[in-house]
């Protein structure tokens, strides 16, 4: 726990903005308004002098990769931690609301407009990293924060002088190339972005998501202090079961509502439905490239009833490119009416490799056919 004052962090205002003028979070909501009110604790609540910031470890021994299943973040696999750390900094607000003899404060976790790593790092309980994680010394980044914002006046602390050196190891790590060394992160590229986004993932970006079905761990994992603080999470932040924690790619490919609603409604994998995590499993089935999926896929191209699953299936079908597959994509094309589906079917039976010279006749044909138009 440490403490900051509640005044306005241009720093921070600057640096959200620039992101979004990037780009770097075009799949969210984002915009220069946003970044007013989160550089701003007073916007949290009137009057407010100090934040009170928490940080809650939350590693427990992380997951191996096994064959034709899913892994999923760390944090994702556990009840869902929103409520657990509300639970916690709701209790902590309350004693001062006691002790004030009235509300002085308001609670945020992840969901507020608040820049929480900014916070942090002003507060001086951690710094951020190159992976734009808060590292807590002793504790590592594999921490959730939660603040409460106050309008009693506490003696603020000041910001550690830790940083991350010369160190670049999660840069390295990082399979997509989200992030560029200078402590910003094009998040459009981030597997934790990509495995929740409600649309298509970019096609020449899903051979890079692996066999994450939801978040990614990869740049905390070579983290050296996260590495060195090990998995210092309590039992709340322990999977709820196996099966959540690394889901079986065929059952998940065919999750429906109530065993969605059963698993994975509790954890901080729910908030998007079944039809994302079916979509996440058909881009992990077609990495897997093993040619026992393909009937399961099979069956999901045909019959999938979203659109956006059915042609995540078609992509990972031409992936794997056995004859029965690309066969299951012909059959499937024969029926598909879904104007998008049928993109991607077509998509995945001429790869890339093969449509480049198809392009160029096309192409020069065009050209010959224009050329002689104008005489
Ligand atoms: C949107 C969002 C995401 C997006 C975008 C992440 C991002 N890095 O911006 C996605 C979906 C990718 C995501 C992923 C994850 N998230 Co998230 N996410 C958020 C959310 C809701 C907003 C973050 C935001 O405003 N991003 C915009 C950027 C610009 O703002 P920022 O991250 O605060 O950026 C700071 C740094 O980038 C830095 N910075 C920017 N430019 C520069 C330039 C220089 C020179 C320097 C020094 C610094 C610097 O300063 C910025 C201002 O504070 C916050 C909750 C909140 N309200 O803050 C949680 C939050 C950041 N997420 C959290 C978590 C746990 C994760 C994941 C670890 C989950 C997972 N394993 O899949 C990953 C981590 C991926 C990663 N490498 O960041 C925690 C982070 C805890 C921590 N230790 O830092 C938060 C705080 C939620 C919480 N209350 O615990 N997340
Ligand atoms: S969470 Fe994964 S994809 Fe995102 S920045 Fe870290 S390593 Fe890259
Ligand atoms: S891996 Fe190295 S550079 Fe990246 S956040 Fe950790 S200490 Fe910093």
């Amino acid at each position: 726990m440490a403490f900051a004052d509640a005044r306005d962090d241009e720093i921070a205002r600057e640096r959200l903005r620039a992101s979004f003028a990037r780009g770097d979070l075009a799949t969210w909501p984002f915009d220069d308004a946003y970044a007013d009110r989160a550089a701003s604790p007073a916007a949290t609540l009137a009057h407010a002098r100090s934040v009170v910031c928490l940080a809650v470890a939350y590693a427990t021994p992380p997951g191996r990769a096994q064959p034709l299943r899913g892994r999923v973040s760390n944090y994702a696999w556990s009840r869902d931690y929103h409520r657990v750390v509300r639970a916690l900094v709701g209790g902590v607000a309350r004693a001062i609301d006691d002790l004030a003899g009235g509300t002085v404060t308001a609670i945020a976790c992840d969901t507020a407009p608040l820049a929480e790593r900014a916070l942090a790092e002003r507060s001086g309980l951690g710094w951020i990293g190159k992976h734009t994680n808060v590292i807590v010394p002793g504790a590592g980044s594999f921490v959730f924060l939660g603040e409460i914002v106050t309008t009693l006046e506490l003696p603020a602390d000041g910001p550690t002088k830790k940083t991350c050196g010369s160190c670049s190891r999660c840069v390295s790590a990082c399979p997509t190339g989200a992030l560029r060394g200078d402590y910003t992160i094009d998040a459009r590229r981030c597997i934790a972005d990509l495995t929740q986004r409600t649309d298509a993932i970019p096609r020449d970006l899903r051979a890079l998501v692996g066999d994450w079905v939801w978040g990614c761990d990869l740049c905390q994992d070579v983290c050296p202090p996260t590495l060195r603080a090990g998995a210092t999470g309590g039992e709340a932040f322990a999977p709820l079961d196996a099966e959540t924690a690394a889901p079986d790619l065929g059952g998940l490919l065919r999750l429906r509502s109530g065993t969605f609603k059963r698993r994975f409604k509790p954890t901080a994998m729910g908030w998007r439905g079944a039809a994302v995590l079916r979509r996440n499993a058909a881009v992990a089935l077609g990495n897997a490239l093993d040619r026992s999926a393909v009937p399961g896929l099979a069956e999901a191209v045909a019959l999938d009833p979203h659109p956006l699953v059915r042609g995540h299936a078609a992509w990972a079908l031409g992936r794997i490119g056995s004859p029965s597959a690309y066969a299951a994509l012909a059959d499937a094309l024969r029926s598909e009416a879904e104007p998008s589906v049928r993109e991607e079917i077509v998509a995945a039976l001429v790869p890339e490799s093969r449509m480049r010279p198809l392009r160029e006749t096309f192409d020069r044909r065009a050209a010959l056919d224009a050329r002689e138009e104008l005489g």
